[in-house]
């Protein structure tokens, strides 16, 4: 390429503030598949169909994402997310969700213990309480007084996984990159309104009361329905100094493909976060015209991608 080329490119790039100004006007046109469709992260065949059976069936994207996830939170073999979940380092599972629908309404709970199904809590918040997320005890009691019931989330796997840590209770931030499975979820129902999740135990053997991005709107999740949805797994640290889903759907507003917001999402964590190397963030986003697309850093981040039934796992682009 010309130097003078490269020297336009560049100063476009720079006066719209975004890196990446060439990948995002070389991506794909919108494709015309729209709704229904579900998207998730890794690979949970059995949430995305849950939630693929629900749009499909005619109902509503929130039902599915909600619906669909609680597949996830039920699982005791999820070791990230509700039943199942590892511990922190008190020995206790702690829960972060949220939800959020089209308009932009949402809701959230963080901190929360001995609910199994997190995800219908956030829903609730969103719908019966003039608030976006509860915290804490004040989340249960919420919860209780919504007809939850209380059930022991500490399998015994999971108990031993902590015994095991706590042999050297090394405190290790960091995400293994091969082991886990937070779940963030992302729906177009059949009348064209999109909706999403996020559910997650978080890290594992983390310090008590730490939260991380999933619950946080514009983190873990963001979504307009006019434009698209984002969902994130892996450090929550790192997701969080990024804003990175609110910014994945505000580059989707500007033009940029799915993917490509991904990667740029993802950029701006290699240029600030100095150990990026050492820990997995995934991206995930569907535009509102049913282009999905993902980027992660280490490669081993795979999604589900359903606008038939057959939505089959996906490895996503890794920027290692
Ligand atoms: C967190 N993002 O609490 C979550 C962890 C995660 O798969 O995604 N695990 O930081």
């Amino acid at each position: 390429m010309s130097s003078r080329r490269k020297f336009v490119r560049r100063a476009l790039g720079g006066l719209l503030g975004v890196s990446a100004f060439p990948s995002v006007f070389a991506s794909a046109p919108p494709s015309p598949k729209g709704g229904p469709a579900v998207v998730s992260t890794w690979k949970n065949v059995a949430a995305n169909s849950k939630a693929w059976q629900v749009v499909a069936g005619g109902g509503s994207a929130l039902d599915a994402v909600e619906q669909g996830v609680m597949v996830a939170e039920s699982d005791p073999k999820d070791l990230s997310v509700g039943y199942g979940g590892r511990p922190d380092r008190d020995g206790r599972v702690t829960l972060d969700a949220c939800v959020m629908e089209h308009s932009g309404n949402c809701g959230a709970v963080c901190f929360l213990e001995d609910i199994e199904h997190p995800v219908s809590v956030a829903r609730k918040v969103m719908e019966h309480t003039p608030h976006v997320m509860l915290a804490g005890s004040g989340a249960q009691r919420f919860a209780l007084e919504q007809g939850f019931e209380k059930k022991d989330l500490l399998t015994e796997n999971a108990r031993k996984a902590w015994k095991e840590w706590k042999k050297k209770e090394k405190y290790q931030p960091i995400i293994n990159i091969e082991n886990h499975d937070t779940i963030g979820m992302l729906a177009i129902d059949q009348s064209g309104q999109m909706a999403g999740a996020c559910t997650t135990s978080g890290l594992a053997f983390k310090i008590n009361g730490r939260v991380g991005d999933s619950p946080i709107i514009g983190a873990g999740l963001y979504l307009d329905g006019e434009v698209g949805g984002a969902v994130a797994t892996g450090l929550g640290e790192a997701v969080m100094k990024s804003c990175g889903s609110f910014l994945i759907v505000e580059l989707m507003r500007q033009g940029w493909s799915p993917e490509a917001a991904c990667r740029e999402a993802l950029s701006r964590i290699v240029k600030k976060q100095k150990g990026y190397r050492s820990f997995q963030v995934g991206f995930l986003a569907l535009r509102a015209d049913g282009e999905g697309g993902a980027y992660s850093l280490h490669s081993g981040f795979s999604y589900m991608l359903n606008h038939t039934g057959e939505g089959g796992n996906q490895a996503s682009k890794s920027w290692l």
